[in-house]
């Protein structure tokens, strides 16, 4: 096995070229002729092809009894989300799951990565139980077995119940157990079906990207809640997990998701280390190592919820698997010198996506890379998202052509002796792109919001070659 060295610490990448911009980049391209390309052989026999999705992002919170979440409280506060957008309506999959999963079959994927709305199964968050929500996850489970598809179950993708943003949410140490007693409840439901299992989506999105930067619910920008946040959601994956073998569950993993940092310029590489540290360190190495990185604890500290040191052995329980979601990277630089966590993103380098994302698969295979040491090589790894918003409705050939180029990265994780064992689509659909609403569409099927009519994507068809063939 390739062992790098990263250090840690990121390296100034001079721009000596610029990547072509987006359409230069599509123009080159015939992707329906290279179709050829690459093929399902490419990847091992038993490699897992499937693609993701979360609850508030398609089922339509306003249907089935499920109760208020905190979702539902900051995309009604103006100036959140665009056009004060929100989940209720969705794509009214808790109606029609059973077209998206046969839609999930045709494409020919193994396997189906979703997620629980704790407000649906708990509208209080607990408690009371909505009966009519966990049916509708037995059924959904059963509907995914029916097509031969695994049902991979992310307990946890942000619908925080209002209930207990009332009680103060992630920075409530409290929450982490809660989450622990809805983990129970679900998993005595639809545990002796699921493939496999994971707790929370995203720790720092959860964490940071909702309690410092304010861009998610519950939209705050205090360090305080964040590090409480950053710590507590960490302390929920560990006690989900020991509540899960406790059960009999097996196959239990943890879903990171990674963005590259990178120094804007020679004099930026503290902030993208600072960045880096924040972002990619502190959750794996919790996990990995049952360590927060030094450098970044030193920022956090005095913020730290007293005698936390006492939960790291929760939190780095052994997993038997670890997802990366990945997207882009950053190009950084320090806002207010000196201040912690004061990083300022330079505009991207194109092509990019329509979230102005940059595009860049090396940075996938790096963090395969680089995941796999950190768990010491002893770990299968999964991408449990990748894919891109565009603009470009259902002739999608730039989405095509950024997911082959993401597969070749991540074929070529696997010649380095990366463990890759799957690869999971963001998104089947089109759906609620939180912040920014129903514009930005990641889906292989287009949407029609008014109508919730589902078309196939080129991207769609392009998936269906590959696998069928
Ligand atoms: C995330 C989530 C998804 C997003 C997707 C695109 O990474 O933010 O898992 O809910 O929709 O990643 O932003």
């Amino acid at each position: 096995m390739l062992l790098i060295d990263y250090n840690l610490a990121p390296t100034f990448e001079p721009q000596q070229e610029l990547r072509k911009g987006t359409e230069f980049w599509l123009h080159k391209l015939d992707t329906r002729e290279e179709n050829t390309s690459m093929n399902r052989r490419d990847f091992p026999e038993d490699f897992v092809f499937g693609t993701a999705t979360s609850s508030y992002q398609i089922e339509g919170h306003g249907l089935g009894g499920a109760g208020p979440c905190h979702w539902d409280s900051f995309s009604s506060t103006p100036g959140n989300v665009v056009r004060l957008e929100n989940g209720a309506r969705a794509c009214e999959h808790y109606l029609r799951y059973r077209e998206d999963l046969d839609l999930v079959a045709e494409v020919g994927c193994s396997a189906y990565r979703f997620s629980t709305s704790w407000a649906r199964v708990m509208p209080e968050g607990k408690g009371k139980v909505n009966t009519a929500g966990l049916d509708f996850y037995d059924r959904l489970v059963d509907e995914m077995c029916a097509r031969n598809l695994q049902p991979w179950w992310t307990l946890y993708h942000w619908e925080l119940p209002s209930a207990l943003a009332d009680n103060g949410g992630w920075a409530n140490r409290d929450t982490a157990l809660r989450l622990a007693d809805f983990a129970h409840v679900m998993a005595d439901r639809i545990g002796d079906r699921v493939h496999a299992a994971a707790p929370i989506n995203e720790p720092w999105c959860v964490a940071w990207l909702s309690h410092y930067l304010g861009h998610h619910a519950p939209g705050l920008k205090d360090i305080r809640m964040a590090t409480r946040a950053m710590h507590h959601v960490l302390l929920a994956h560990g006690l989900v997990i020991e509540a899960w073998r406790g059960q009999g569950l097996e196959n239990l993993g943890a879903v990171f998701n990674f963005e590259k940092a990178n120094p804007g310029t020679n004099d930026d590489v503290e902030a993208a280390k600072e960045y880096d540290g924040i972002y990619n360190r502190w959750f794996m190495e919790a996990v990995a190592k049952g360590q927060y990185p030094a450098d970044i604890l030193a920022g956090l500290e005095p913020h730290m919820p007293n005698n936390w040191a006492d939960d790291m052995s929760i939190i780095a329980q052994p997993v038997d698997w670890v997802g990366v979601n990945y997207y882009t990277g950053k190009r950084l630089t320090r806002g207010v010198s000196g201040t912690f966590g004061d990083i300022a993103e330079l505009p991207p380098h194109p092509p990019v996506t329509a979230m102005e994302w940059e595009i860049c698969a090396d940075w996938l295979e790096e963090f395969l890379l680089r995941v796999d040491l950190a768990f010491d090589g002893s770990v299968p790894i999964y991408v449990t998202e990748n894919g891109m918003a565009s603009h470009s409705g259902t002739d999608d050939l730039d989405r095509i052509e950024y997911l082959k180029q993401h597969f070749k990265a991540a074929r070529s994780a696997i010649d380095k002796g990366v463990d890759l064992r799957g690869y999971f689509v963001w998104s089947l659909m089109d759906n609620y792109e939180w912040s920014l609403g129903y514009d930005k569409r990641f889906g292989l099927v287009h949407v029609d919001f008014e109508t919730m009519e589902r078309t196939p994507k080129a991207s769609y068809h392009w998936l269906q070659a590959l696998l069928k063939n």
